[in-house]
């Protein structure tokens, strides 16, 4: 497999200069592509599709086509009403006419435009920033909110429902390679009895969704802030990116993974715990751009766990990510030994900073119309 044969199967004019490796993603390969022709540059983005993560990568696509052209039509449609250009990737095709590339290990690419003269950040800059981020996901909420679920397929079943994560980790905690990686760590054995303390709590959203409190919608998935593009010429939120988790959902998914990836200033790769903390101002800064968008479609009941999709999903997390440690390190790329248990770690101290400042949080929630 060389990605610069891959690159040059997409339908982009010019020749290819250069792949380069993007360092991101904890799930699928991520590359830049440079193609020039005799008086142009054009760059787009490749990636190769995690089938650990993905069984059916072909069905991602189909999704990703489906969404991106129908949010498309729908940003041109209001594009001489709206405050800015609204962006989101398209699907570039191969030069057969599909939308994806199958080279022959069996791996699934895909390339999709670059959103250019914009830029993403692992951690959050600025109160204004994470305004963006919350602004950002509740534009792409209203966008697709209308989107016909029926022509959706779930290449993810069971993708943040909390009480399935912790019935795989209790399956996980059985084995053999998962006692062996508990007695040789106490931050392993601490972080089970954390997880212990809050069993109770992790049904919170699909208890509310079975009660008919809440309701499903098309969601984003993962909108956490490395995904949010800013605009390098406005400074204003231009694009969410990485479309492969939308589906229906609760938006609390979203509001939560947004808060837990916007709010830790020190990002979820910190190695350092006494940096990690959910920021009340940069939290306070999320909730007004995202009700900005999202305060016509919210009901009562909605804002009613917002508070709780917080907490949980940044427990939901560090749970995903403390089954996977013990698992082996199946479903996140790791790139030294403990990152999955030290990112479990990360999200676990987060989420009980976000226990710590309840009060503050849900006064910040009922603050803001
Ligand atoms: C994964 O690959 P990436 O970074 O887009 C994961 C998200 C997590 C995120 C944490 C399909 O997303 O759910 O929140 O890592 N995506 C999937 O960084 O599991
Ligand atoms: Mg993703």
């Amino acid at each position: 497999m060389n990605p610069e044969s891959i690159a040059a199967q997409f339908n982009a004019p010019g020749q290819v200069v250069t792949v380069m490796n993007i360092d991101t993603g904890n799930v699928n390969d991520t590359y830049r592509v440079i193609k020039r022709t005799t008086y142009s540059e054009i760059q787009f983005v490749l990636q190769r599709i995690s089938q650990a993560v993905f069984p059916r990568p072909d069905l991602v696509m189909a999704n990703m086509k489906a969404i991106t052209d129908y949010a498309h039509r729908r940003l041109e449609e209001q594009s001489s009403r709206s405050n800015r250009i609204w962006q989101l990737p398209l699907v570039i095709p191969t030069y057969s006419g599909e939308d994806y590339h199958l080279d022959d290990q069996g791996g699934y690419w895909r390339a999709l435009s670059m959103i250019a003269s914009a830029t993403s950040h692992e951690t959050v800059i600025s109160p204004e920033h994470a305004h963006e981020a919350g602004y950002v996901l509740g534009h792409f909420q209203s966008v697709i909110a209308d989107f016909p679920a029926d022509q959706l397929v779930d290449t993810l079943p069971g993708f943040h429902i909390a009480p399935r994560y912790l019935a795989q980790y209790d399956e996980t905690l059985e084995s053999d390679a998962a006692q062996q990686r508990l007695s040789a760590s106490s931050e392993a054995r601490r972080l089970r009895a954390f997880v212990e303390e809050r069993r109770g709590f992790v049904t919170v959203l699909e208890d509310a969704l079975a009660r008919g409190e809440l309701a499903y919608r098309p969601i984003h998935g993962d909108p956490k802030i490395s995904n949010i593009m800013i605009d390098d010429i406005t400074g204003k939120g231009t694009a969410i990116v990485d479309l492969d988790t939308v589906k229906p959902g609760l938006i609390h998914y979203d509001f939560g993974d947004c808060v837990r990836s916007v709010c830790n200033p020190a990002g979820e790769e910190a190695r350092d715990l006494k940096d990690v903390f959910v920021d009340v101002d940069i939290f306070e800064a999320l909730v007004s751009g995202y009700l900005k968008q999202a305060g016509n479609f919210l009901t009562d009941s909605d804002r009613k766990y917002l508070y709780d999709s917080a907490r949980l999903i940044s427990f939901e997390l560090g749970l995903r990510f403390f089954a996977d440690y013990l698992a082996g390190d199946v479903y996140f790329k790791v790139k030294y030994e403990s990152q999955n248990l030290n990112r479990a770690r990360v999200q676990m101290k987060l989420c009980e900073s976000i226990e710590v400042r309840e009060s503050k949080l849900r006064r910040v929630l009922e603050s803001i119309e």
